[in-house]
């Protein structure tokens, strides 16, 4: 309609070529609540806001929030031509593990851990041997559902993945369009702006949720080397 139209929504034709191959390259891991793999389907169709609530598709995700040994913390803004969440500033990475062999291994949460690594390499040319999976630390799992725009959604359960490390980095411009350290203080002036809206500053739905629910507890246990003591990889929080 003229009305979605005018709220921004992508049309298939207006889609970036890009983001559209992967939107039918990609194949998406379908769970249930409980994150029991139920089956898969492509990565357009998991995130179809129709679909995702007419047959209550619920697929895995990861999310990476990735420090230097000053404690600071690597954000990214989504490149315009994102399908989802265009131009919102978010955690360091965020995608999905894939329907194939070695991201669906679970003991470990290796086909997370291989699924972070592979997309670090492709959103902030990150190379894998920079990043060891035995390095991702696994602190919980989300469930959240959230519209980006009239037609396209999230609705996942998402793996909260913490790493201290020291690394170079290079957006993929299809991907990120600008990338940078902040420390807390930095992140509060940010979310502040998110607030008023100051600077046209936007934050991810699932970022947010992290904030306010465990960012800050979690930052002092990045600073103090105790991190081990807060993951908890039993609950899922439903948020
Ligand atoms: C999807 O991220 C995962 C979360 C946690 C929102 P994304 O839209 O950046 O996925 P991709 O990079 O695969 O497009
Ligand atoms: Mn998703």
């Amino acid at each position: 309609t003229s009305s979605s139209a005018a709220m921004g929504e992508v049309t298939d034709t207006a889609m970036d070529a890009v983001q559209k191959r992967l939107m039918f390259e990609d194949e998406c891991i379908l769970v249930d609540e409980n994150d029991n793999v139920v089956g898969h389907d492509s990565k357009y169709n998991c995130h179809l806001m129709e679909k995702i609530e007419k047959e209550n598709l619920l697929h895995r995700a990861f999310s990476v929030f990735l420090f230097n040994s000053k404690y600071e913390l690597l954000l990214q803004q989504r490149s315009p031509t994102k399908v989802t969440f265009p131009l919102v500033w978010t955690n360091t990475c965020c995608s999905h593990p894939l329907y194939r062999d070695s991201e669906l291994i679970e003991e470990n949460y290796l086909g997370v851990r291989n699924a972070a690594q592979r997309k670090l390499f492709d959103e902030l040319g990150i190379p894998a041997e920079d990043l060891p999976v035995d390095e991702f630390l696994p602190l919980g799992r989300i469930l959240y559902k959230a519209p980006s725009d009239g037609k396209w959604g999230e609705h996942e359960l998402d793996y909260l993945l913490f790493i201290v490390r020291d690394v170079k980095f290079e957006p993929n411009p299809d991907e990120v369009l600008e990338a940078k350290y902040v420390n807390r203080e930095q992140l509060k002036e940010i979310l502040k702006k998110a607030e008023t809206g100051e600077d046209g500053i936007k934050l991810s739905p699932w970022f947010r949720l992290v904030v306010e629910n465990f960012l800050f507890k979690w930052w002092d246990h990045v600073e103090q080397g105790t991190l081990k003591e807060v993951a908890d990889m039993k609950t899922i929080h439903k948020l």
